[in-house]
């Protein structure tokens, strides 16, 4: 049976009811508990407005297979390594150990780059720190391990629920003696837009003091700017500066003329002269082919015959360590590889690899590749620990397509993984193309965190909106673009290479609009403040606001002797007209000098002063009260 409540009871609504009703109708007064959902909706939508959305995942967690065995770690102290060196001559000293250093280094990223392009950067502190002794005791030859900044940070305290900062610390007291890395995004830091410098000099700061050896400073724009406060930072906090060039196009290609090979070398100049210990060249994308990387490094080599260089690439085509051996024969000091089961495709080159290829070479890395084997056997079962967020889920490969997109390595993971976790795998294809057509778009830019992300958005909102590049061309002044897209027309991250593109430079509008739905419904009484109270439907919701009524006429007494003057002028001021005293209290006035102007419907008037003396009262809030003194 339906259930009757007071508020369906019309005796009740039409208020023909007194206290006694209530005695009368008990039952009436069971009201069921409210299921409260609007408010539990809020609440959801609030929570993930402060904490972001969480991360739907295409596969379930399970146990793995394997263990992840930590393998023998000596007794005693590790052997010293290139941070003994750091420590004990400084950052200038440092270089030129690893610039004479005869043969080839290698720096491990599984510990950052690696797990941010596989693993969506879910790697917890645990699983780091279990391999770290075993790394200070067995890869102590490493120029060094990279293990934060980039996303790590970020990635740590909104997924992990972990410190970054101790993270560093931990991973620090446990292996002394290989120089640790981080990636440091210029006027970005380790965040998605420019900070304030002096947040960049502390965090930089922070950094040195909680163990950080090496910055590796870089901009989405390679914007100078961005990058020489980012260097100053790392520089002045007592790291060794390692500004990186990032990399896109392809020098190869003669037709692609806006990154060429000249326009690699002036950016070094400029980085050289402003004081890099090390030079970085930053593929993000993996798009320095082998040839490439032969150029680029033999031409810096040549122009930089002191400076060690430093190569980082991304395995997506498969033509990583190709390139970095190519890099390397060339005269690369020092390139970049991940342990085996954390590297390729979207990742780092493989260790085991780079070691395996250059044993027995002038390239020698001087690694021991059974030890190699030990630290792949331990990640091959660790790895498993993250399958939920492991990119091959749904990846099954790497892709030569990147050499047409561009896509740089962590965001070519990311897009995948979200168009597969919301059911839209087979429009990833779609999203890979529409990014070579934003990219266009946006002028053809260095993608990387976070251009990488302007580029991807708008991709995605070409899509969503079935959008080619000449329609957004064309419709540019209606489409309401992505918020990052229209900030970085603003100036937001840097100015890009060659400016702003036409034709979105002039049709993008400076600010969004948001959209609000607001019906007015009705004007309330003058309060004793010359205030109504205004009554508005706002998205469906009662709004009012207080807003001060300048066209109310208030109580105006004059002087007597004013008043005669002042109505005799312009008559009695009447509703809707406005007053404005332009006099003030003590001041002194002479017969005939404007005193204020009464506008009655924008037609002012001015009112004389009718006798001259002294204005002795303004009192304007209860009703203005003018006393003209003789
Ligand atoms: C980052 O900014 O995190 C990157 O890895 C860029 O390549
Ligand atoms: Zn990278």
């Amino acid at each position: 049976p339906f259930l009757q409540n007071v508020l369906d009871n019309s005796q009740f609504l039409n208020g023909t009811v007194d206290t006694q009703f209530i005695d009368e109708n008990p039952d009436l007064f069971n009201m069921k508990l409210s299921q409260n959902r609007a408010q539990k909706l809020l609440l959801y939508l609030g929570h993930v407005m402060v904490n972001g959305a969480p991360t739907p995942l295409p596969i379930k967690a399970q146990l793995p297979a394997l263990d992840p065995i930590i393998p023998d770690i000596p007794l005693g102290e590790p052997p010293s390594g290139f941070r003994d060196v750091l420590l004990q001559s400084g950052p200038e000293e440092f270089a030129k150990a690893v610039r004479e250093h005869p043969s080839l280094l290698l720096m491990d990223t599984t510990f950052r780059d690696a797990h941010q392009s596989l693993l969506a950067t879910r790697v917890r502190t645990h699983d780091l720190k279990a391999i770290s002794p075993f790394l200070a005791h067995h890869f102590s030859k490493l120029f060094g391990l990279e293990n934060w900044g980039g996303a790590t940070f970020d990635v740590a305290m909104r997924f992990l629920y972990e410190c970054p900062w101790r993270r560093l610390q931990e991973l620090r007291a446990l292996i002394p003696n290989i120089p640790f890395m981080m990636l440091l995004r210029g006027a970005n830091a380790v965040g998605y837009t420019n900070y304030p410098d002096n947040a960049v000099y502390r965090f930089c700061e922070m950094a040195k003091e909680n163990g950080m050896d090496i910055f590796r400073v870089f901009d989405s724009l390679n914007y100078l700017p961005n990058m020489t406060l980012g260097m100053e930072a790392a520089g002045q906090a007592g790291g060794v500066v390692e500004a990186s060039i990032s990399y896109t196009g392809d020098i190869t290609d003669t037709s692609r003329t806006k990154y060429n090979l000249q326009y690699y070398i002036e950016l070094a100049d400029e980085l050289v002269h402003a004081g890099t210990h090390i030079l970085g060249i930053k593929d993000m994308a993996g798009l320095l082919k082998p040839e490439a990387a032969r150029i680029l490094v033999d031409a810096l080599r040549q122009r930089f015959p002191d400076l060690p260089i430093h190569v980082h690439s991304h395995d997506t085509a498969g033509a990583g360590v190709a390139s970095m051996l190519a890099a390397a024969e060339a005269g690369a000091d020092i390139v970049d590889v991940a342990v085996d089961p954390m590297s390729g495709m979207t990742s780092q080159p493989s260790m085991g690899a780079m070691v395996a290829c250059t044993k027995r070479t002038r390239l020698d890395t001087g690694l021991d590749l059974h030890k190699v084997f030990e630290y792949a056997d331990y990640w091959e079962a660790a790895r498993q620990l993250y399958a939920p967020f492991d990119c091959t889920a749904t990846m099954k490969s790497g892709n030569a397509d990147v050499y047409e997109n561009e896509i740089p390595g962590g965001q070519y993971t990311n897009l995948h993984f979200q168009a597969h976790s919301m059911g839209l795998g087979h429009k990833f294809k779609a999203v890979k193309k529409a990014y070579i057509e934003a990219n266009k778009l946006l002028g053809d830019l260095i993608k990387v965190t976070p251009s990488s992300k302007i580029v991807g958005d708008l991709a995605q909102f070409m899509v969503q909106n079935n959008l080619t590049k000449e329609e957004v061309e064309e419709r540019a002044e209606e489409l309401s673009f992505p918020l990052s897209v229209v900030e970085f027309f603003q100036g937001a991250i840097g100015i890009p290479h060659e400016g702003y593109p036409e034709p979105l430079r002039s049709k993008v509008e400076l600010e969004r609009g948001k959209t609000l739905h607001i019906k007015a419904l009705a004007l309330g009484d003058l309060n004793k403040n010359g205030q109504r109270e205004v009554f508005f439907e706002l998205n469906g919701q009662l709004r009012s606001v207080l807003v001060k009524d300048c066209t109310a006429m208030k109580e105006f007494h004059f002087h007597p002797k004013a008043q005669k003057d002042i109505l005799g002028q312009v008559g009695a001021p009447m509703p809707g007209n406005v007053i404005e005293l332009n006099v003030k209290e003590g001041e002194q006035v002479e017969r005939g000098q404007p005193l204020c102007i009464i506008s009655a419907m924008k037609m002012e008037t001015i009112v004389n002063a009718p006798v001259s003396g002294m204005i002795r009262k303004l009192p304007i809030s209860q009703g203005m009260h003018l006393e003209v003194d003789d």
